[in-house]
């Protein structure tokens, strides 16, 4: 089976990043170099998507796909949502909107997957940067009010981007969501 993957979140989280970690080939990606106020956060940017490859093992293979987090090209959020089975949205904790971020991000999602279910995780990048808050704050926020979209408990990781086995539990955990969703059926746990 071969399935996909979408990593989203905002500018400068590592979505770019962690495809180019965890990739069996050499992800593909379509960045520019940065001119607005991306430009004072690192020099490229994502504008239509990034494209990797992870083998499961037993001819499996999962796409990596990371979505552009500038709002002007929210246009591709829609497309590429639409080839998804799976989603993982990073956050930088360094930033003082984390978790405006993430509500955000939740959000943009619910109101483009509506009806749907998906297996999701949070990775939490950065936070070699900044030691507090802890991740709690995630935590309540999407136990308080889980997401429509969520086909389970989400989980939030520690995620450095540039560490495979981080982005790689991220990976394994949305993948074991999916089959139990396959065997299940459309929710798991909770909901
Ligand atoms: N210090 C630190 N740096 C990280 C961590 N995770 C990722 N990075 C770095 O942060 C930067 C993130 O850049 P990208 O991967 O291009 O970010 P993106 O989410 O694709 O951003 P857009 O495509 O512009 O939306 C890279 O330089 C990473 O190496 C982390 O946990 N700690
Ligand atoms: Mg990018």
């Amino acid at each position: 089976m071969e399935w996909s993957i979408l990593f989203m979140g905002p500018v400068g989280a590592g979505k770019t990043q962690a495809i180019q970690t965890l990739s069996d080939i050499a992800a593909a990606d379509t960045e520019i170099v940065a001119t607005d106020e991306t430009a004072q956060m690192k020099q490229f940017t994502t504008v239509t998507m990034d494209v990797g490859v992870l083998g499961l093992g037993a001819g499996d293979k999962v796409r990596l796909i990371g979505a552009p987090g500038q709002d002007r090209f929210d246009f591709m959020w829609d497309i590429l949502l639409e080839q998804a089975k799976a989603v993982v949205i990073l956050i930088d904790h360094s930033r003082d909107s984390r978790l405006d971020d993430l509500n955000k991000f939740v959000s943009e999602i619910e109101s483009r997957t509506a009806g749907l279910r998906l297996p999701m995780a949070v990775g939490v990048t950065h936070v070699d940067l900044a030691s507090s808050p802890s991740l709690a704050i995630y935590r309540e926020r999407l136990t308080n009010q889980p997401p429509k979209f969520a086909c389970a408990p989400i989980p939030v990781f520690p995620v450095d981007a540039r560490e495979i086995n981080d982005v790689r539990a991220l990976v394994i955990s949305v993948a074991a969501m999916l089959e139990m969703k396959m065997l299940f059926g459309k929710s798991i746990g909770h909901r």
